[in-house]
């Protein structure tokens, strides 16, 4: 059985690879990290206890940022094949947090790398590196190949041009087998909900149902390349299978800017974006990457992968499921609604009352934390 070691199991990449190496038959580890609160949602459906017989999916704490813990790991777990996903992967926030992006999203592909040479691993065990299309940046080419230049334009970017030219080198000087994914933005209904695919689909069904009355966003005429994230951990796990290492651009060649994003998503629940969405300077960035479209011609010619969904379909696939997850919220709301007793100088409720929106802070006011993403 083949044993794989998953380093961002938690998040929405490494919950669609654990599903696919499981179904594929491994034995699967993920390095996950000690929160204060549970972050391991996505992955919920996966987990079995250990003690169960059978069991394939083990998960071991530790961090990005401690060497020492991705040594013993490596060591103790003899893994055929790392996936190294986790990251700090917000570029807006990378501004925010420069020094500590560029530790955990940059100089955490070296700490595995030496843990495999430590671990007497490097000719023995295969590494995916999750580099980025953020990359390219300032693009100069449209579009963008693996032959295209970098030229990044946040310090998530520049974490991860140090980490893809770090696989490079230890696939030359130590004959790693060490393959870079530049994956475009790749989406799904388990997207982090700061990012501006989700925030739409979550704020227009929200909004569909009531639940709050506005969208706050940035830039609206950033393109992007928008994949299915289902499809893109299937060309990882590709990358992995050949014989020889390489860097393979994961793309659909199709790009939309987020305003038509916004159009489609609204469109979908019968509104009209325009009446909802606001600007806010605060979800800007000091430096915007404009343009991204990739061209996945090596990857579908040596990996025979293709991406199977689309931007409308992807668009809907969001937009369902963030409507069944707001009808949840919504019927959670007026069960609490009617199990509070009202205050004594509150007036009861009439039944044609607006749902819950009216009498209950939205929790995507602006006022939420006031974070930047
Ligand atoms: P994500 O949802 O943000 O997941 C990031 C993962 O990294 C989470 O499991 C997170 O743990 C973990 N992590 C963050 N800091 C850590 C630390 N200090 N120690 C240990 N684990 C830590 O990202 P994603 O969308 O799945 O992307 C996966 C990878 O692909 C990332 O490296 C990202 O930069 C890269 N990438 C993504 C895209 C895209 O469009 N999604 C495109 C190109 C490249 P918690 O759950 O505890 O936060
Ligand atoms: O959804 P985003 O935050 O994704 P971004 O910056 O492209 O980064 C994602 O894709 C990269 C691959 O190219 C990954 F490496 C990275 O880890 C991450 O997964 O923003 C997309 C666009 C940007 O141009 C941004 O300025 O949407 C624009 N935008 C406009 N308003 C907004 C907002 N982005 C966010 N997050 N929030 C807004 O309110």
């Amino acid at each position: 059985m083949k044993r794989a070691l998953i380093t961002g199991i938690t998040g929405q990449d490494g919950s669609y690879l654990t599903e696919l190496l499981l179904a594929k038959g491994y034995e699967v580890h993920g390095v996950i990290r000690r929160s204060s609160s549970f972050n391991t949602g996505r992955i919920d459906h996966l987990y079995c206890d250990p003690h169960v017989r059978g069991s394939r999916l083990f998960l071991h704490f530790g961090d990005l940022a401690d060497s020492v813990q991705m040594i013993q790991l490596v060591y103790e777990l003899q893994p055929d094949e790392i996936y190294h996903l986790g990251a700090q992967s917000h570029v807006r926030v990378s501004f925010d947090i420069p020094e500590y992006t560029g530790d955990v999203t940059g100089l955490s592909a070296v700490r595995i790398l030496e843990a495999l040479r430590k671990a007497g691993r490097d000719r023995k065990t295969r590494f995916y590196q999750a580099s980025s299309s953020e990359m390219f940046g300032r693009v100069q080419e449209v579009p963008q190949t693996e032959s295209t230049p970098f030229w990044p334009r946040s310090p998530y970017g520049c974490a991860k041009v140090y980490a893809f030219w770090l696989t490079v080198n230890y696939r030359e000087a130590y004959g790693v087998h060490a393959s870079n994914g530049i994956l475009f933005n790749h989406e799904s209904p388990r997207r982090g909900e700061t990012f501006v695919t989700r925030k739409i689909t979550r704020a227009a069904t929200r909004i569909k149902l009531g639940l709050e009355n506005s969208l706050y966003l940035g830039n609206l005429d950033a393109k992007r390349d928008w994949g299915f994230a289902g499809d893109y951990v299937e060309a990882m796990w590709r990358m992995l299978q050949q014989d020889e290492p390489d860097d393979y651009v994961i793309a659909t060649n199709e790009t939309h800017s987020v305003r038509e994003f916004c159009e489609e998503a609204f469109s979908l629940l019968d509104l009209d974006w325009q009446d909802y969405v606001k600007h806010d300077t605060r979800y800007e960035r000091p430096s915007e990457v404009d343009l991204l479209i990739g061209n996945p011609a090596k990857a579908r010619r040596v990996l025979g992968w293709e991406p199977r969904v689309h931007f409308k379909d992807l668009v809907k696939l969001m937009i369902d499921e963030d409507l069944k997850l707001a009808m949840r919220e919504l019927a959670m709301a007026q069960a609490s609604d009617s199990l509070t007793p009202l205050p004594p100088h509150a007036a009861p409720v009439a039944p044609d009352a607006p749902p819950a929106k009216a009498r209950r802070p939205s929790r995507r006011q602006p006022a939420r934390g006031g974070t930047r993403r």
